[in-house]
């Protein structure tokens, strides 16, 4: 059983099919210290049993995404985060394969103990666990814009991280300059439309939003010099903005 922060009096249980008698006696327990005594404040979360556990890396675009929607919803303090220390795409990473056959971050184990993947999966999640309807709205053609501005995002990580392996891990004589030079082709071509867009796209806090925030973020980070911010003002001024959010600031790359 898991007793998480608002729910002290009926507690969180992660299967109701498999209650025991000791979960009983802890639930009445609870129910009794809370009528009186030792109970503690909501607001100290870290005492209580984190329920999420995220393999990260804090290199990672996709981790970063995550991340940030965490931030925005204000689950970080249900999250453990799980450090894979050196991660490689050639190497099986024992505790990531053992939650996730394709040996990827990020992963999410919940707190029903079901492994998730991959980030967009995982930022769906959160959504739905925190009850948001502001991040990604049910509302069908808010809906699906911000999932295909998050689908570009995606995209451009995709081919990022690709293009980091190719040119900076694989061995020199192996490496393919017209494919680097089609992942670099795509990644422009996305930044162009998300600055033609950006007006529609870019104007809230949502998971498209948050994912264009983190790649760009990633494009700094692993080539300082790309110079994506020329002649495209408005990503700039987005970005700019949205980099000082709390959310952004937590979850530098590194
Ligand atoms: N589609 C996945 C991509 C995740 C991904 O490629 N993560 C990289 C780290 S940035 C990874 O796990 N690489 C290890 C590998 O490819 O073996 C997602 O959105 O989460």
């Amino acid at each position: 059983m898991h007793v998480v922060p608002g729910h002290l009096c009926a507690p969180y249980v992660s299967n109701p099919q498999n209650i025991t008698n000791t979960d009983i006696v802890a639930w009445y327990t609870l129910r009794d210290l809370s009528s009186g005594l030792n109970i503690k404040p909501l607001s100290q979360k870290q005492d209580l049993e984190t329920v999420m556990k995220l393999h990260h890396n804090p290199a990672s675009p996709f981790v970063r995404m995550v991340r940030i929607t965490a931030h925005e919803l204000n689950l970080t303090d249900d999250i453990e985060l799980i450090h894979t220390g050196v991660f490689l795409p050639i190497e099986v990473h024992g505790a990531v394969a053992s939650d996730n056959p394709l040996g990827k971050i990020p992963t999410l184990m919940t707190d029903h103990g079901h492994a998730l993947h991959d980030s967009r999966v995982i930022c769906e999640y959160l959504v739905h666990h925190a009850g948001d309807k502001e991040l990604l709205p049910d509302e069908p053609v808010n809906r699906f814009r911000i999932l295909t501005v998050q689908s570009t995002a995606l995209g451009i990580a995709d081919a990022g991280v690709s293009l980091r392996y190719e040119t900076a891990l694989r061995p020199q004589e192996l490496r393919w300059p017209a494919w680097s030079d089609r992942q670099t082709t795509r990644i422009n071509s996305a930044l162009d439309v998300l600055e033609a867009n950006a007006d529609d796209d870019l104007g809230q806090v949502d998971l498209g939003s948050i994912c264009v925030a983190a790649v760009l973020g990633y494009l700094d980070f692993r080539w300082p010099d790309w110079g994506w911010r020329a002649g495209r003002d408005k990503l700039t001024a987005f970005y700019d903005t949205f980099s000082q959010r709390p959310s952004m600031q937590a979850t530098l790359p590194e």
